[in-house]
């Protein structure tokens, strides 16, 4: 992918950060960031060449392990290793300012957003139709966490078919235009970019914000909407070349100001559905016709972290923190119809739903509790909790399996993974693919006759499995995979699989 345009980051010409704590001195270590690490990550660490680092981008990537990029630097980028140049005291000290908030936090704004805009390679040159032999709907879309890179593999054969480089540190699933061609990723520190499955080359990038949640894609095709942490708002890009349409501030009615806890496409609504993380509010983005892109306001009983739909994309089911559970949200008639009883901390935009007995129900794993939740989505009653080994964080099933499958993230069981019975609600299976080493992530086949499974490690690996025997058919070593998907299920926004 190369380097990001300098020029494009406004700040970076501005002074260092001045870090917020009052008991730590950080000027020498200051220094030595602005005299080693400015040029690639920038004087506001909002990123450059190098990815952001500022403790909203680097949330889920442990001290120990930055500690490590630090000393040794990380393969495959060109992050060099420091620990010739720096003692260990001076890199443990960097890791703490690199973890430590800015006092004045950076902004971005619509100049930035188009200043970083890039395209990638001649839109006229590319090929109409699939320059490979491999069914270009079950190609899978493997995101390699460890060494931030993406792997696409034949869902047939799976062999690797290519592997390029991310930008780092891709968060959420990948979402695909309707016909399966292009995917569009978004990665914690506010690159979107979109790639073309059929041609197997990047197209375009965009940097929309400084933290960013994820991305939908319109069912159109016409429209990309990422939602932000940093700034609070919703950028809207034209999906053909990622340019900027509009960036939407979110402001709750009652004149807050809020981060976006996700967005998503309802294929059925012609709409965009937003959570807003710091106002009790549900916005719907109208994108039929020639839309303006107007917030429809939907009051909401609590705020909305996580969520998930029902299979008709009628009701909405969300986390909500006073009910320490979730929420029904009608989106018809916009009202918040009901609670649901969920402890811990469900993961609902993990929850799957399936046909048993001919009625619709839902199953969310849980991220802080060792269970399954299984809701009854006519009545909104709970069917049954079913205890798992540890915390889960994702389940995935299809409609030709007999099982769904939910990992074990948390704890000390996380090399295990659950085959829930889909019927009887029993867990008929459990799998330990690699003894000690976290086991995570399903995504089918197209035709729901293989899965594969990701061992979330750094000498870990995807496992292929026959969905029927259970037998594993392949192993390809890989550094930390993390999600995987398969694009025609994600076309169809097939049952069983993440939306
Ligand atoms: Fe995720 C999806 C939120 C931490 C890996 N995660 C999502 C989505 C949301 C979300 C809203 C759905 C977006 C989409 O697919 O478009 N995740 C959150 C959090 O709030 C949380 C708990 C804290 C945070 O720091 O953001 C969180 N997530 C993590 C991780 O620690 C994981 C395990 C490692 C990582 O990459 O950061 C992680 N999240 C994922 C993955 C998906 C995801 C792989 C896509 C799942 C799918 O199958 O579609």
């Amino acid at each position: 992918m190369g380097l990001k345009p300098l020029a494009a980051l406004t700040l970076l010409g501005m002074a260092s950060a001045a870090v917020a704590t009052d008991n730590i001195d950080f000027s020498a270590t200051q220094k030595l960031y602005e005299e080693h690490c400015t040029v690639c990550h920038g004087a506001q660490r909002i990123g450059g060449a190098g990815p952001a680092l500022l403790p909203e981008s680097l949330g889920r990537i442990k001290k120990p392990e930055a500690n490590k990029a630090i000393s040794e630097g990380r393969p495959a980028s060109q992050m060099a290793a420091y620990k010739d140049i720096l003692s260990p005291a001076q890199i443990d000290s960097m890791v703490e300012y690199l973890y430590t908030p800015i006092e004045n936090p950076p902004t971005w704004d619509d100049a930035d957003t188009r200043a970083s805009h890039r395209m990638l390679v001649d839109a006229s040159t590319l090929s109409e139709t699939p320059l490979h032999q491999a069914d270009p709907l079950n190609l899978f879309v493997v995101v390699e966490a460890g060494t931030h890179h993406v792997t696409i593999l034949d869902g047939d054969k799976f062999e690797p078919l290519t592997r390029f480089q991310s930008h780092f540190a891709l968060h959420g699933g990948p979402k695909f235009s309707p016909d399966g061609r292009f995917v569009y990723f978004a990665s914690r520190d506010g690159w979107v970019t979109k790639y073309d499955l059929y041609n197997f080359t990047m197209v375009a990038e965009t940097r929309v914000g400084l933290n960013t949640r994820n991305l939908a894609v319109s069912n159109d095709g016409r429209w990309v909407l990422a939602g932000n942490y940093l700034p609070g708002n919703l950028v809207l890009l034209n999906a053909d070349d990622l340019t900027l349409v509009k960036s939407i501030p979110v402001i709750g009615e009652d004149g807050t100001a809020s981060r976006v806890s996700a967005v998503y496409t309802a294929p059925p609504r012609d709409s965009f559905i937003v959570a807003l993380k710091d106002t009790k509010e549900a916005w719907e983005l109208s994108y039929a016709g020639t839309p303006d892109f107007t917030p429809r306001r939907i009051i909401a009983q609590d705020f909305l972290d996580d969520f998930s739909f029902t299979p008709d994309y009628r009701y909405l089911l969300a986390t909500s923190r006073k009910a320490h559970g979730g929420q029904v949200i009608d989106l018809d008639t916009g009202k918040s119809i009901t609670d649901i009883p969920l402890p811990g901390m469900p993961h609902l935009g993990s929850g799957i739903y399936w046909k048993r007995n001919g009625e619709w129900v839902f199953a969310t794993p849980n991220i802080s509790k060792g269970l399954i939740s299984v809701l009854d989505l006519k009545t909104w009653k709970l069917i049954k909790e079913i205890p798992t080994e540890g915390p889960g964080f994702f389940m995935r099933s299809h409609i030709n399996s007999k099982y769904a499958w939910t990992d074990v993230f948390f704890g000390s069981n996380q090399e295990a993974v659950h085959l829930i019975d889909k019927q009887t609600l029993e867990i008929a299976h459990t799998l330990r693919p690699m003894p000690g080493k976290n086991a995570a992530h399903v995504e089918f086949t197209n035709d729901g006759s293989h899965l594969i499974l990701s061992v979330w490690d750094t000498e870990g690996a995807l496992i292929v499995y026959d969905a029927k025997t259970l037998k594993e058919v392949k192993r390809i070593p890989m550094n930390k995979p993390s999600g995987k998907y398969n694009v025609g299920n994600k076309i169809e926004f097939a049952e069983g699989t993440s939306h």
